[in-house]
This record gives structure tokens, C-alpha cells and sequence, in this order.
């Protein structure tokens, strides 16, 4: 049977010649106009780049290589006894763009394994570091310090043939993927648990062995966070953590140069980081009203009151989707069917009832309706991950799927350095005032 990395290069070829086809017969056909609005607002909806992995669609969501999240939840393997598809299987359909049968996701889960050990100089590195510091800047310095293991450094180095350059970033990918849960595991017990590190499991799957080293046992939380890595993998291109990966990768940083940088992208609140302050805003909230479940009329002054001074309402909106994410929804299923009375879940789902016609009634928020990481932290919690400013930590790990999966196929397809053009506000000026 074919390992995973000769099924990828079976692909390339021609993957590559299905792009040069395309480009020399269709090269100089226009794909959409820029206005001037857009430039100045984050280069909202101008198509830019290209991601095989996925493409979000502002009313369905999210699809994986066409498959939109219910029917991954559907068609991707499981492990024995679970609900949730494994995140494995989510890689496998990113990078090779098919199906994978179980025997593909068991192979990953084993090649994840055998590549997980991490050098004791990130633990070093993360042991200088003081033990109050965000979560997510110990992970983005420790990916940082494992450039140290960059095949693809070391093969540029040696003055590699760019048709190879597929070849270690395949290697460097996978290493990452498979180190990253011991990384975060390691951060998670040093700076919550008194430094009681907990060993790998042996013959588990990636979820499962990430749940283990955190400290949990329950299968329950076992499902979650194979449903949590699957669902945070990857949200197509633009996004702020896959898009700086990618424009970093796309000067040739290596893996871990790419990722880190990504992950500080993702580390800002009105991206990942959204996940921990949301939790934030649910418990200062119910404190402030008083405890328990408050009442819809008292949620929608706190709501008004917020946005009043100036607040954004975390976990609503989006750049791109304009109906309610489906990995909210995956995730409501999932508190429906294990944790329908949990006072925490009661809130989520008062606040999705009162928040989005408050938003809709501002006249600008393009998207009132709730994110991934609206309903994300209210789990993590129920199974006794309290810390909630780690919870990043926990998308960062799920989005290394998706992120390495762009990066493999962007050094198989000799993708360029990126470089768009910018302009002045005086040229804008000068250009249209006239
Ligand atoms: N609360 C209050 N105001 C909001 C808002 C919200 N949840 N969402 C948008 N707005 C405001 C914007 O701040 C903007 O106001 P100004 O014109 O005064 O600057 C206006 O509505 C128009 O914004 P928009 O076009 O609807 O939204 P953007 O594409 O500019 O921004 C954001 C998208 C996700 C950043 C935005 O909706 C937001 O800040 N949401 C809260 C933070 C959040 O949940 N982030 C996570 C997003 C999902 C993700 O990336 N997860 O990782």
C-alpha cells in the first residue's frame, strides 16, 4: 500500500500541469474588479490567491475539498466507539483530495506518533519563559525554536532543485503536526498544573493522545477534541492566520517559520483569540447581572450597553459568512446531546436569540449572527478546562492542519513569493478628484 507522501506525489504532476493549462488558456480573463472601498477595508472579498484545501461560502459555510462540515461529520472515519470524525481524516482529504478509507486515517495516526517526539530544547526554551506569559506567545516561541529541525532548511542549503521543494516541507509538516500537541500539553501542565507533565500515549489517535497529555480522560472530552481539531482545521486562504502563513512561507520560510507567524495572526482578539474572550464576556457578564441565567431583557441592555461603549460583542460576525457558522451549529449539536441543561450552554444559547437582531439593528455589522468561537469555551469548561486564556492554544493546533496542507501544495505547485501592490491616499486623490 502506498504511504501518504507517494499517494501526494502521484498528484503533483499533474496538479501542476492542470495550473499551467489553466493559466495559458485563461490567463488574461478578468476574475473581479477592486474598488477603491476595498482597498481601504482589509481587501474585504478581493479574490487574491489560491487555497486547494478548502473555500468558505459566505450563506453555506465552510467546504473541505467540496464536503461542507455536516457531511464531513457524516463521511470521515472513526475511531471505535466514537461520534466525532477524526482530525486525521480531515488532513488526508485536505492534501491528497479524496476520501480516506480507515485503514489511510490509522496510517496517519501512526506516522503521527512515531514522529512526536520534541528535542529537550523547546522544553528549555519554554522553561525560560515566565509562567504567566499568554499561552499563546510560549507556543508561538516554541514552534519558532524548532526551525532548528527544518529538513527543507537544511536541504535549500544543499542547494535543492525547486521541483523538490514539496519533499521536506512534506517532512517539515508532518514533524510539526505530529510535535505540536506535546508542545501545547507541555505548556498547558507547566503553567496550570504545577509542571505534572503527563507521557504520550502509545497506538492512540492524534486527539486522543492530545486529550491524555492534557489530562483528561473522559471519553466524552476525547470526542470533543477530535470534533474541535476537525472543525478549527482550516477556513480556505484569506483568514489572517492561514493568509500570514502563507505570505511567509511564500518567501521560502520554512514550516515552523510560517506556522508561528500564523499563529501570532491568530493569537489577536478579533480572530482566534475571539475563543477565550468570549468565555471572558459570558462569565463577567452573568457576574455582573446577578449569576444564573439572566433574563433576555437583561442580556440585551448589557449587549446594548456594550456596543454603546464602543465594544465589539465577541464571537458575532464575520468577514466573509453571513448566516450563522456551521461549526457553531456542529458544536450546539454537541452540548444538545451531552450537556442540553448545562447552566453555561443555557446562556450561549439565550444570547444567540438576543444578540443577532441587537447587531443587525446597528446598520453596519454585515454579520450578526454567531462564530466558531461563540460556542467553542462553554465545552472546554464543562469537561474542567477552566483556563480559558489556553483555549487559543487549542485552535492553533487544530489549524496546523490546514495550514500545512496549503504549504505542501504551495511548494508543489511553485507557487511565487507573494507581493501585491499598494498605494498612497494622496494617489487616490489625485487619481479620482478631479
Ligand atoms: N460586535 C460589535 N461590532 C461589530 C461586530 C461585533 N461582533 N462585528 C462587526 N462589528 C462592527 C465592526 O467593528 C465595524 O464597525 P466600524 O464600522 O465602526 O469599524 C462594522 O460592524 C462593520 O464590520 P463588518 O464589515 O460587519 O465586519 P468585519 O468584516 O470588518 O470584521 C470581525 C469581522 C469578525 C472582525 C467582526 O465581526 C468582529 O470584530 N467580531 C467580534 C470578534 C470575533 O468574534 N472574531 C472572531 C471571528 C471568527 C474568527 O476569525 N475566528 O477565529
Amino acid at each position: 500500500m502506498k504511504s501518504l507522501k507517494e499517494k501526494f506525489k502521484d498528484q503533483i504532476n499533474d496538479s501542476r500541469d492542470r495550473v499551467k493549462n489553466l493559466v495559458t488558456e485563461y490567463g488574461d480573463k478578468i476574475v473581479g474588479e477592486i474598488s477603491l472601498r476595498q482597498i481601504y477595508s482589509g481587501m474585504r472579498g478581493m479574490l487574491s490567491m489560491v487555497t486547494e484545501t478548502s473555500k468558505l461560502d459566505p450563506n453555506e459555510g465552510i467546504r473541505f475539498r467540496g464536503y461542507s462540515l455536516p457531511e464531513i461529520q457524516d463521511v470521515l472515519p472513526r475511531a471505535k466507539g466514537s461520534n466525532q470524525p477524526l482530525p486525521e481524516g480531515m488532513f488526508y482529504l485536505m492534501l491528497i483530495g479524496s476520501l480516506p478509507n480507515d485503514n489511510d486515517v490509522r496510517n496517519i495516526s501512526l506516522e503521527l506518533e512515531i514522529r512526536s517526539d520534541v528535542p529537550d530544547y523547546v522544553f528549555n526554551v519554554i522553561n525560560d519563559l515566565p509562567k504567566d506569559m499568554h499561552p499563546m506567545t510560549q507556543f508561538s516561541i516554541a514552534i519558532l525554536s524548532l526551525k532548528n529541525e527544518s529538513q527543507f532548511t537544511r536541504a535549500y542549503k544543499q542547494g535543492i532543485s525547486k521541483k523538490t521543494y514539496w519533499d521536506p516541507t512534506f517532512e517539515d509538516a508532518l514533524n510539526l503536526i505530529a510535535k505540536l500537541p506535546r508542545i501545547a500539553a507541555y505548556i498547558y501542565r507547566r503553567s496550570y498544573h504545577n509542571e505534572d507533565y503527563i507521557e504520550p500515549l502509545k497506538g492512540a489517535d492524534w486527539s486522543q493522545n492530545f486529550a491524555h497529555m492534557l489530562g483528561f480522560s473522559d471519553a466524552e472530552f476525547t470526542d470533543l477534541i477530535r470534533l474541535y481539531m476537525t472543525i478549527h482545521s482550516d477556513h480556505e486562504g484569506g483568514n489572517v492566520s492561514a493568509h500570514t502563513a502563507h505570505l511567509v512561507g511564500s518567501a521560502l520560510s520554512d514550516a515552523y517559520l510560517s506556522f508561528s507567524a500564523g499563529m501570532n495572526g491568530l493569537a489577536g482578539p478579533l480572530h482566534g483569540l475571539a475563543n477565550q474572550e468570549v468565555v471572558r464576556w459570558l462569565l463577567t457578564m452573568q457576574k455582573d447581572l446577578g449569576g444564573g441565567l439572566p433574563s433576555r431583557d437583561k442580556i440585551a441592555d448589557y449587549v446594548q450597553d456594550s456596543l454603546n461603549n464602543g465594544k465589539v460583542i465577541p464571537g458575532f460576525g464575520h468577514a466573509v459568512l453571513r448566516k450563522t457558522d456551521p461549526r457553531y451549529t456542529a458544536q450546539r449539536e454537541f452540548a444538545l446531546k451531552y450537556l442540553p441543561d448545562d447552566q453555561l450552554f443555557l446562556l450561549v444559547s439565550r444570547v444567540y436569540e438576543v444578540v443577532p437582531p441587537i447587531l443587525e439593528a446597528t446598520g453596519k455589522v454585515k454579520n450578526p449572527w454567531p462564530n466558531v468561537d461563540a460556542h467553542s469555551g462553554i465545552l472546554l469548561l464543562k469537561y474542567g478546562m477552566k483556563e480559558y486564556d489556553f483555549f487559543t492554544v487549542l485552535f492553533g493546533v487544530s489549524r496546523s492542519l490546514g495550514i500545512m496542507s496549503q504549504l505542501i501544495w504551495s511548494r508543489a505547485l511553485g507557487m511565487p513569493i507573494e507581493r501585491p501592490g499598494s498605494t498612497t491616499t494622496d494617489l487616490m486623490i489625485k487619481k479620482f478628484s478631479h
